[in-house]
């Protein structure tokens, strides 16, 4: 009688293959054929525009795609700037196993620095996925400053002597900085000027050139006041003549009071 005997031996045979089988998903956690959801970033962090203003938004863009044989559930995904976590965070719909999503985020820049950004997905590690180390993407970013030039008046400009009196001749010692980085160009011809009260045309003069990373102490002579408070403001490069994206720090006021000289 073969037949019962086939049957008995194929019975116990799908009863090995299905021991093996259970025995074997343990061994494949790290592939993808294993029963498990797997988030990645299908394509990496990039941002635009590349070469930012510093009015400009940076609009950063990932797609994540669920590389595994089963659904995801929702989680949340995470972005690092610099090395503190927290920065942007968003959620990560549940994710069909094959299926695709985007990943938005905004950044408005304002300071004169590099930034590294990195986005990890699954940033609860709530998931257990066929793979954990294909969860995250580094973009970094220069804003224009580090491009550009960035002419400044310094707020460590001052006057002498600090407590005037009408016996005294002062002198504004103006610190003129130009703080583009690397990339950044010399300035040529940097005109700065000093008004009083308002009234422009108090003094005027040229750089011949500034540096990228460098400043210029200029003496400027008012000379002797009359008892008062007058308000000075410096400015550089007044009139935009030289691209600067960041003209907000161009110019600085000093009040100066002068008292009367002591009479004796
Ligand atoms: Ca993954
Ligand atoms: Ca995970
Ligand atoms: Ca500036």
């Amino acid at each position: 009688m073969p037949k019962p005997s086939i049957f008995l031996f194929m019975a116990a045979l799908l009863t090995v293959m299905a021991g093996c089988s259970s025995g074997g998903s343990k061994d494949s956690d790290t592939q993808n054929s294993s029963n498990s959801p797997n988030l990645l970033l299908s394509s990496a962090l990039t941002y635009t525009p590349l070469v930012p203003n510093v009015t400009d938004t940076l609009s950063f863009a990932a797609t994540v795609n669920n590389s595994g044989d089963i659904g995801a559930p929702a989680s949340r995904w995470d972005v690092t700037r610099d090395g503190v976590s927290g920065f942007r965070t968003g959620t990560v719909g549940p994710l069909a196993a094959g299926a695709s999503t985007p990943l938005f985020f905004t950044v408005q820049e304002a300071g004169a620095a590099n930034h590294t950004y990195v986005l990890r997905l699954d940033a609860d590690e709530m998931i257990a996925e066929a793979n954990e180390g294909d969860n995250q993407s580094v973009a970094t970013a220069s804003d224009a400053f580090n491009q550009s030039t960035d002419l400044q008046v310094s707020g460590t400009t001052n006057f002498a002597p600090t407590s005037p009196t009408t016996n005294n001749s002062l002198t504004i010692s103006a610190v003129f900085v130009n703080a583009g980085g690397i990339g950044s160009v010399v300035a040529m011809n940097v005109p700065w000027t000093v008004s009083r009260n308002g009234t422009p045309g108090f003094a005027s003069g040229t750089i011949s050139s500034l540096a990228p990373g460098t400043s210029v102490i200029v003496p400027i002579s008012v000379g002797f006041e009359t008892s008062g408070t007058n308000t000075y403001t410096i400015a550089i490069d007044p009139a935009s003549t030289i691209s600067d994206p960041n003209p907000f720090n161009n110019s600085f006021q000093l009040i100066i009071s002068v008292a009367p000289a002591a009479s004796g």
